[in-house]
Formats: structure tokens, C-alpha cells, sequence
């Protein structure tokens, strides 16, 4: 009967608009599903670092490699929030990151594409920031606060980043016919993998209908994809490039774009880790955590030796 109790407090506070904080008692379950998105989504954060940081060598003036390092230190900042904000809930930092790199966990799908031009960078900053900041804005109001707090300066910082890319297509829309082509084909290979980000339709989500009465989601999956691909269609038009899928319409009753159908299987197999990039991805992290030994081995003895002159001059 005491349980019920606590579980009925606790929902009443969720409704509300009251922050849940890392002493307040929570059900194991809300606990779990926050561990579980927090920590996949710091690994999309650091993950996602890998297809931009191909580029940093290659950039094509001093100023795009300027913003492109920024971007992606931006990326590895969020990561650290938000490992941080997985670890008020009790789970070790190590932990997750053994999981990453031991393939168990999951990370955003987009990720596992390869970049093969410069048209790549600016593609990502509009199609892949701008879905990411579709899908964020609406966690800076989720109902754990230490998430909620690290999503706002996420969200500014993705806000620049999107603007950065949209920048450098309008500037390649402005070039040579090859630069054109060079955008229009970014656009054919990124947009389906952009708008599978959101994830599963509605019906095969889950997890959806806990995380929305958690409030820790605020819109489903399928609002947020029909949001992302209304705004980007308008996008579309301004930069003079063709959205690859002839099913893509303005539906004047619905007063959203109609689509066509996403290809869910080459989803789920990517996300199982089958898709162009998986396995190099993973590589590259478990090398970085590998070769960052010595890092992490001299700030261990470091951090001793002030505690034990601490201890000596106290
Ligand atoms: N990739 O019931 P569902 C960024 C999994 S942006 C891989 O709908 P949920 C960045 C899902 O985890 C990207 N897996 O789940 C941008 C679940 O599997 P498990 C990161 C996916 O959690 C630019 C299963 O499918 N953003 O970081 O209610 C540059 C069923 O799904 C994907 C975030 O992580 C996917 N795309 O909703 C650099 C935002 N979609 O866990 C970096 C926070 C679904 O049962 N996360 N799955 O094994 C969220 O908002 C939600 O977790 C999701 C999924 C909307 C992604």
C-alpha cells in the first residue's frame, strides 16, 4: 500500500511540472529508461564527433576549420554533461563507456554513415543538428532536472551548429555547377538516414508511452519526424535542392507534408550494427580510450599526490 503511495506522489509531481532530482525517490523504472536514454544519447554526442572529424584535416579555408574544430569540441562537451547527468542516477561513467565499447549499447544510427565530400559537413549541420534540435528542445522541459538543465545549453550550442551548416550549402548553391551537384548529392544520401533519427513509428515504439507520462518525452516519435520534415522541406526550397522522395507533398487539409515510406529495415539493421560504418566507429573509440591510458593513469597519481599533501599539511 506504502508503494502505491509513493508511485501516486510521485506522478502527481511529474503532472505537476515539478523536477525530479537525483535524491528524490523515483520508481527503479524511471531510473532505468533515464540511464538508458541519457547514456545512449552521450554516446551519440562522442560518436558523432568520428564522420565530422574526417574533415577537420581537409576543411576549405581557415575559417570552416575554425567552426568545424568548435562544432565538434561542442560535441564532446555535451557528451561530458550528459555522462554526467547519467552518473546522478547512480551508474559509473566506466560502466557505460565498457558498454559502448563493447557494442552493448546503443548510439544514434545517423552516425554509422560515412562523409565522403565537403558537401557531407554542411549536410550534417542542417539535416542532422536540425533533427537533433527538433528532438532536444523539447527534453530542456523533461521532467528529470539534471537532463533537463544540460539539454539548454545543448540546444544553443546546436543552434549554431545547424546554422553553420545551412551556411556552407548556401555558399556551395552559389558556386560552380559541380559544388551543386556535390550538395544535391549529400542531400540524396543523408535525408533518409536524417528523418530514421527520430526512431520507430509510434506503434513499434516501446518506450514511448512510459517516457510521455514520465513526461521525460514531451512528443512522440512520428510529431517530431512530421515537424523536422515540415520545417526542412521550406529549407529545401530556399537552398534550391530536391528532397529525394517523390511522395514528399504539402497536404493542404492535414497542413503538414505527406512522405513516403522509410526503409525500417535498413534501420534496425544498422542499429544492430550492421550498417557502413559500425564496425569502424566503435574502432575508433575503443583505439581513443586505449591510447588515452596514460591520461587517464597520470591524473589518477596526480589527484593522489595533492590528497596525500592535503592530508600532510592538515
Ligand atoms: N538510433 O521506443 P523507442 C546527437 C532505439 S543527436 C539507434 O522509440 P525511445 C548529435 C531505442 O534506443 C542523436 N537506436 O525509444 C547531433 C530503443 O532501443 P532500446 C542523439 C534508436 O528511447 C549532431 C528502440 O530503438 N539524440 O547526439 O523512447 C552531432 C525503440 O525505440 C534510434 C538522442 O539520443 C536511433 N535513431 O526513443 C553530434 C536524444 N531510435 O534502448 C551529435 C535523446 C530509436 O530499448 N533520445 N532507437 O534498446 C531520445 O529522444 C529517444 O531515446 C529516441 C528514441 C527518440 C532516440
Amino acid at each position: 500500500m506504502k508503494d502505491i503511495n509513493i508511485e501516486d506522489q510521485f506522478q502527481a509531481k511529474i503532472d505537476a511540472e515539478i523536477k525530479i532530482e537525483p535524491k528524490d525517490w523515483m520508481p527503479d523504472e524511471y531510473r532505468k529508461t533515464l540511464i538508458r536514454q541519457i547514456s545512449q544519447h552521450a554516446h551519440s554526442e562522442i560518436v558523432g564527433m568520428l564522420p565530422e572529424g574526417n574533415w577537420i584535416t581537409r576543411a576549405p579555408t581557415l575559417r570552416r576549420k575554425a567552426a568545424l574544430l568548435a562544432k565538434i569540441q561542442d560535441e564532446a562537451g555535451h557528451g561530458l554533461y550528459l555522462y554526467s547527468a547519467a552518473e546522478t542516477l547512480g551508474v559509473a561513467r566506466i560502466d557505460m563507456l565498457n558498454d559502448l565499447h563493447s557494442g552493448k549499447a546503443k548510439y544514434s544510427s545517423i552516425f554509422n554513415y560515412p562523409t565522403l565530400t565537403w558537401a557531407d559537413m554542411g549536410t550534417i549541420g542542417w539535416l542532422v543538428d536540425g533533427a537533433a534540435i527538433m528532438n532536444q528542445i523539447p527534453l530542456c522541459r523533461c521532467s528529470y532536472g539534471p537532463y533537463s538543465r544540460a539539454m539548454i545549453r545543448v540546444c544553443k550550442e546546436e543552434s549554431f551548429h545547424q546554422r553553420q551548416g545551412y551556411e556552407i550549402l548556401l555558399t556551395m548553391m552559389k558556386g560552380t555547377d559541380a559544388q551543386k551537384r556535390m550538395v544535391q548529392d549529400a542531400l540524396n544520401r543523408w535525408w533518409w538516414p536524417a528523418i530514421s533519427m527520430f526512431g520507430p513509428n509510434d506503434a513499434e515504439s516501446p518506450h514511448s508511452k512510459q517516457s510521455m507520462a514520465w513526461k521525460i518525452k514531451r512528443f512522440s516519435n512520428d510529431d517530431l519526424r512530421q515537424k523536422f520534415i515540415d520545417v526542412t522541406a521550406e529549407q529545401a526550397k530556399i537552398l534550391g535542392v530536391t528532397i529525394p522522395d517523390p511522395e514528399l507533398k504539402w497536404n493542404e487539409e492535414r497542413g503538414h507534408y505527406d512522405f513516403g515510406q522509410i526503409n525500417w529495415d535498413e534501420f534496425w539493421e544498422v542499429v544492430k550494427g550492421n550498417g557502413p560504418c559500425n564496425r569502424e566507429r566503435l574502432e575508433a573509440r575503443r583505439q581513443a580510450w586505449e591510447e588515452g591510458a596514460w591520461v587517464r593513469e597520470a591524473a589518477t597519481v596526480y589527484a593522489e599526490k595533492k590528497a596525500r599533501k592535503n592530508q600532510e599539511a592538515a
